[in-house]
């Protein structure tokens, strides 16, 4: 997609709080991340490289504090994903841009995905648009259709 239509939104619940666009998004504090991620056919792939910004930096800007214990992330090709506040925080997560320094191929979600190295790849939703914070636990794409709704590779929590 061209950069200069591209937004990401934090909304609580169904009322948008904020919105970055690609320039301010890259104005905000940058981190790296070398990480191992897991998918849940079985592969992981060891110390991949990513650069972008953790959602403490986005909390932080959008002077949000915890506001739901739960998330649901939005992709624009109409995937979603529900994930635990408390696996988002304490930099354990990311809306990365980049991987081994070069801007996030399209197919693999650029140019901009949610990355959740912790826990089962389908939770780090490609070309991620809007984070959702909700009261309740909202099953996403996967998760409606069996997958487990926390998806810990460590627990192999596969299915719900
Ligand atoms: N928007 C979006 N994000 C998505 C998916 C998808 O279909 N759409 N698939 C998920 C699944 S099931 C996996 S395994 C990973 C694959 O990421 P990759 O293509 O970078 O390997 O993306 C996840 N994120
Ligand atoms: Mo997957």
């Amino acid at each position: 997609m061209a950069l200069g239509d591209w937004r990401l939104t934090l909304k609580v619940g169904v009322r948008p709080v904020r919105v970055w666009t690609w320039s301010e998004f890259q104005a905000l504090p940058q981190t790296e991340q070398v990480v191992d991620i897991h998918c849940v056919t079985t592969w992981s792939k060891f110390d991949t490289r990513w650069r972008g910004v953790t959602l403490d930096t986005l909390l932080q800007a959008a002077g949000l504090e915890a506001p739901t214990p739960w998330v649901l992330a939005h992709s624009q090709d109409g995937y979603s994903t529900n994930v635990p506040l408390a696996d988002l925080t304490q930099g354990r997560a990311m809306i990365a841009t980049h991987y081994d320094d070069r801007p996030l191929a399209p197919e693999h979600g650029g140019p901009a995905r949610l990355l959740v190295p912790h826990l089962y790849f389908w939770k780090s939703a490609k070309w991620v648009n809007a984070l959702q914070f909700n009261e309740r636990d909202e099953a996403g794409f996967w998760e409606l259709r069996g997958y487990h709704m926390r998806g810990d590779p460590f627990k192999e929590e596969r299915y719900g």
